[in-house]
């Protein structure tokens, strides 16, 4: 790139088309190819899927992979970081009713009364203690939204991200080894997809204004909780759940109608991705491993085959194949977690490390000036001079 060469030409056509294509920044932490999908700082993700979470962390941080030392380091970083989170912070989620609003709603609430309790001011700071103490907070709104705080368990942190939060839950045995196994498959799958997502995007627009790491974050929560960003996990297994058959023609009826009822069909398209998400291939793939004959499972791998050919006949859909919430709802459901309305808390546990690392990132450009604020211009339409008085 060179200081004066043209990246992208816009025209009317380019106006309310929700920023589609056209370029805003830099990114450092990943890029979404629109065939090969997302790489993290170059690696495609299939490629990390199977690491440690927190190494992958390290990397969207460091923008390298961490060696041993720098591994264990980190780790222990993280979970000295966990052990510090401020429980007073917590208790507000105990002032919440039992099984009222969203989950996504009682995350941002949690990360908003986190960053109430303590913030340093240091981005770095902050963001670490946000991803050392998420698993806690995670666990707690599982337990006090489902009504059964008592069944938290003391956190361990030492096991490690995901492993503490499936401890603190009360699981054990082959159902905790089954679960930590696809959540940190999931966790390390949904941590980032380059800067222009809406969740990414809308945390680091707020950070931009010099908001809080919390703040940010907690607006990219809220950014997250729409069913055709992050929600369409949830809304794609209540689908697989309406369905009820992996019967290839009932599938076809069902999404004709729901396609003539003018609602989204979840799971499958792309605002980038102009392929098959490699993310669902891979969660796919991780459910013939873990989950070969579960029914939801069954089912989503009919929607694979037949859905792709009905949005095609629908040349205005850029993207007719799977995206990565086609899969990820049956492979939580199988592992135990059988209430959808939870599935978009773990795609944004997921993805504060990589919001946290890019505005890391934007704070540090321009020789720690730091981004300037967000402010794109809009073309005012609909609206003749007017005035009070003649
Ligand atoms: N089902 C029905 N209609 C669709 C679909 C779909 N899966 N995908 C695109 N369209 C429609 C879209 O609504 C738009 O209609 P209109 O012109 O009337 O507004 C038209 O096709 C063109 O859309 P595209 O340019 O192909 O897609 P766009 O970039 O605008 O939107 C999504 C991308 C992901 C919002 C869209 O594909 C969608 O609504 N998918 C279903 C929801 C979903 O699975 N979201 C998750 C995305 C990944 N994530 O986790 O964030
Ligand atoms: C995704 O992970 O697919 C997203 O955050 C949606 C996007 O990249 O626009």
């Amino acid at each position: 790139m060179s200081d004066d060469e043209t990246l992208f030409s816009i025209s009317e056509v380019h106006l309310d088309s929700g920023l589609r294509g056209i370029p805003v920044g830099t990114c450092k932490t990943s890029y979404v190819d629109p065939i090969d999908g997302v790489h993290y700082v170059g690696y495609p993700v299939g490629d990390l899927a199977n690491l440690e979470e927190e190494d992958v962390i390290f990397l969207l941080m460091n923008k390298r992979l961490p060696d041993e030392a720098e591994s264990n380091a980190f780790r222990k970083e993280l979970a000295h970081r966990g052990e510090e989170i401020p429980t007073g912070a917590l208790r507000v989620l105990e002032n919440l009713t039992p099984g009222s609003g969203h989950p996504m709603d009682w995350l941002s609430i949690g990360i908003m009364s986190m960053g109430a309790a303590e913030t340093t001011g240091d981005v770095r700071a902050d963001s670490m203690n946000l991803i050392a103490r998420m698993p806690e907070l995670m666990a707690r709104i599982f337990l006090l939204r489902g009504g059964n705080p008592e069944n938290l368990r003391p956190r361990r942190t030492k096991l490690g991200l995901v492993e503490n939060f499936v401890h603190m839950l009360g699981v054990d045995g082959d159902e905790a080894e089954r679960m930590n196994r696809v959540l940190r498959f999931f966790f390390i799958l949904h941590m980032d997809h380059g800067g222009g997502n809406l969740s990414t995007f809308s945390g680091k627009a707020v950070a931009s204004g010099r908001a809080s790491v919390y703040a940010s974050l907690a607006s990219a929560m809220n950014a997250l909780s729409g069913p055709l960003h992050g929600r369409a996990n949830q809304a794609c297994l209540e689908f697989v759940q309406r369905i009820g058959t992996s019967d290839p023609e009932e599938i076809e009826k069902f999404v004709r109608s729901e396609l003539a009822a003018k609602r989204p069909i979840y799971g499958f398209g792309h605002g980038v991705l102009r392929a098959e998400d490699p993310r669902a291939r891979l969660l796919i793939e991780l459910g013939s491993e873990v989950c070969p004959d579960d029914e939801y499972y069954k089912v989503v791998k009919s929607l694979r085959e037949v859905v792709p050919k009905i949005l095609k006949e629908h040349p205005k859909i850029k993207n007719p194949y799977p995206n990565v919430d086609i899969a990820s709802g049956s492979l939580l459901h199988a592992i135990g977690f059988r209430k959808p309305h939870y599935y978009t808390t773990f795609f944004g546990w997921a993805r504060v490390a990589g919001i946290c690392a890019q505005i890391l990132d934007e704070r540090e450009s321009r020789d720690g000036r730091g981004v300037p604020i967000y402010r794109p211009k809009y073309i005012a339409i609909e609206q003749p001079m007017r005035r009070l008085t003649d």
